[in-house]
């Protein structure tokens, strides 16, 4: 796949609700990359097979960038890396060195606590009341909890918007609005953080889905 990274004129699709944690991440990058013009986004239905998302992503997952042409980029991450070098900058990704793998990094740590919890969610929207399995909704939850823990004693710094706090906001945003657990009791520097970043990053609240 050869990818441009300079597209002079096209008009970029980015695949993507507005509810969907993983797409709000590349929203986010958009917006604080000022690259909403060359942007245009267009829903996705995951479980609609006739939806043409399974084409461009084989996985059926969103959110998924298209760009001029017939190529398409995936995952979110990727997404963000391909952005931040079309924009010509490395202020999300550092683009070597060691911080490039630690900030990546933590940054898989954020999107895990999203991944488990869309899990949870899953299980709920995919199973018959009644055949929901609490052992592997205890696992996934696990998971959020230890990431939670990792993050609790020192977030990110909060004003500072890069891969790793465009993640967990979307992480804790997501958690917020599909409650699998009530995590701010027990994590209140990371509350305090969270309600730091948005003031910071105004993209964070101009992204928020409107239901
Ligand atoms: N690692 C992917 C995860 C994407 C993902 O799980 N997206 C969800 C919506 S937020 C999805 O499309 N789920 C549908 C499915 O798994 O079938 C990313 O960072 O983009």
């Amino acid at each position: 796949m050869s990818v441009r990274l300079t597209e002079p004129s096209g008009l970029m699709t980015l695949r993507s609700t507005e509810t969907s944690p993983f797409g709000r991440k590349v929203r986010i990058a958009i917006d604080v990359l000022g690259l909403g013009a060359r942007i245009a986004v267009a829903p996705a239905n995951t479980l609609d097979e006739n939806d043409t998302l399974r084409q461009q992503n084989p996985l059926g997952k969103m959110p998924c960038l298209l760009l001029p042409g017939s190529e398409v980029l995936y995952d979110s991450g990727v997404i963000i890396e391909y952005l931040q070098e079309f924009a010509g900058t490395d202020r999300l990704v550092p683009r070597q060195g060691p911080e490039r793998y630690r900030k990546l990094t933590l940054a898989t740590l954020a999107d895990g606590i999203t991944d488990a919890a869309l899990l949870m969610v899953y299980e709920g929207r995919f199973r018959e009341p009644g055949a929901h399995s609490t052992r592997w909704l205890t696992h996934q939850r696990g998971k959020m909890l230890r990431a939670l823990a990792a993050f609790e004693p020192a977030p990110p710094p909060a004003n500072v918007t890069d891969i790793v706090s465009i993640g967990l906001a979307c992480a804790l945003g997501y958690l917020d609005w599909r409650q699998p657990i009530a995590w701010r009791p027990e994590h209140p520097r990371l509350e305090q953080w969270l309600t730091d970043f948005s003031r910071h990053e105004g993209a964070f609240g101009r992204t928020q889905a409107k239901s």
